[in-house]
């Protein structure tokens, strides 16, 4: 299969990339390194220590023999080299990651809100409306996240993208007056974004409807987890394809900073209580996913195909607990920069992916002393300034309550 992989230089992205090279696709990555610049923006670095695009390149062909194509390109930004890109490239289909992805950084200031918002739906809009002018027949399968159904739970698991309801109606068609009946509908899950960042794919979710409803364009969304690990069986055969490895306040998402923090021998960061629950997924499954779901594309007319793409739920503070008993870490808690529940439940549906043959990578101690290895590995190169979340969800006064605006 052809594809091109927006955002491929990136956490998710670029081991998505190398996967899908190793199965035999011909894979294209475009992308515009605005997560490089961003590293550079907030002075803090991946702690492994990444290649550029043109040594990762040069690697996976040294290694594989296989080639990655690579073109610079804004796609938020630059529309017509975009739709000039699907017109030369004619790929059979695009898995969308060009997106400014951590909840932190669209909530420091308004700069970074507004570019997060920018930049995300622009790409979204921009790469669909392309595809509608070339008139090719591309699936789109986007990386979305379980953060756009929030984190509650209605006494019910969260199903994939849909709810089945039913409303009370005491009138026809028509407008005519009847008895009250039931009448049965399905719609997308009720949104509850909790960050400007899962705002956005909140917002490309309705993008994503209307393009399937208007252009009949074939679109899969993948509602995906927190992703922990940060190496596949492709980024671990050369030093130079290494991933990324985020630590810092901003970028770093929960499990893969405690295990860091544990490495380097700084006390877990636990927010709050730690009782937020939240949906998992190994870095090896994610590749995998986004595979199943470019095999199993929708028809042309379908809805949107979502596919919650989570392997297991874990409560914040039972993680730092777990790594504290088998690293000997110790747990700090600290007050929440967010404004998200003290403590929540969570109950998701994952059944396509089961069905369609993912062998899920549960939480195990041997693959959390792996990503703990690395993190020793290049401990080194830690700034453990950049450890603390100062993104604020909301302004604080000078003991840490909350500022009311007047
Ligand atoms: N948390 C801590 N201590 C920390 C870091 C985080 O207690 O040091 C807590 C947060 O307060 C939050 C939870 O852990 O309650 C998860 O935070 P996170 O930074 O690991 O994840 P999040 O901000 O939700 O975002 C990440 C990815 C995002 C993806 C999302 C999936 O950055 O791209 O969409 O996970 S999900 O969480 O399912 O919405």
């Amino acid at each position: 299969m052809k594809v091109a992989i927006l955002g491929g230089d990136g956490f998710c992205g670029w081991p998505a990339s190398l996967y899908l090279s190793d199965q035999g696709h011909d894979v294209t990555i475009v992308d515009n390194l605005s997560r490089r610049a961003i590293d550079a923006e907030l002075g803090a670095e991946s702690l492994t220590p990444i290649a550029s695009i043109d040594e990762r390149l040069a690697a996976w062909k040294e290694v594989s023999g296989k080639e990655i194509g690579f073109v610079n390109l804004n796609v938020a930004k630059d529309y017509d080299a975009l739709l000039d890109f699907l017109n030369t490239q004619r790929p059979d289909a695009v898995v969308h990651f060009a997106e400014q992805r951590a909840a932190p950084y669209s909530m420091k200031n308004s700069t970074t809100k507004r570019y997060t918002v920018d930049n995300n739906t622009n790409a979204t809009n921009n790469l669909l409306t392309a595809i509608v002018e070339s008139g090719l027949d591309i699936h789109v399968v986007h990386l979305g996240t379980m953060g756009v159904y929030g984190y509650g739970t209605a006494g019910m698991k969260i199903p994939e993208g849909y709810l089945k309801i039913q409303v009370t109606s005491d009138e026809d068609e028509n407008g005519n007056a009847t008895k009250p009946h039931p009448i049965d509908l399905e719609i997308l899950y009720p949104t509850n974004p909790g960050s400007m960042y899962h705002m956005t794919k909140v917002l490309d979710q309705t993008l994503f409807a209307f393009f399937a409803k208007n252009d009949e364009l074939r679109i899969t969304d993948l509602h995906q987890g927190i992703i922990w690990g940060t190496t596949t069986e492709q980024t671990a055969r050369d030093e130079r394809l290494i991933n990324r490895f985020d630590y810092d306040g901003d970028y770093g998402t929960v499990l893969n900073r405690f295990l860091m923090q544990s490495a380097v021998g700084y006390p877990l960061t636990v927010h709050g209580t730690g009782g937020q629950t939240r949906a998992f997924i190994h870095i090896r499954d994610m590749v995998r996913c986004i595979e199943i779901a470019l095999e199993n594309p929708p028809e042309r007319g379908d809805r949107v195909k979502i596919f919650n793409q989570m392997t297991e739920t874990h409560r914040v503070r039972d993680l730092a607990e777990l790594i504290g008993k088998i690293s000997g870490a110790e747990v700090a808690y600290v007050p929440n920069p967010r404004k998200e529940s003290a403590e929540n439940e969570l109950h998701v549906v994952n059944e396509t992916f089961l069905d369609l043959g993912l062998q899920p990578t549960t939480l195990a101690e041997g693959l959390l002393h792996e990503v703990e290895d690395i993190a020793k590995k290049y401990a080194d190169r830690a700034d453990t300034s950049k450890i603390p979340a100062r993104s604020l969800w909301t302004k604080q006064n000078a003991a840490g309550e909350p500022e009311l605006q007047k």
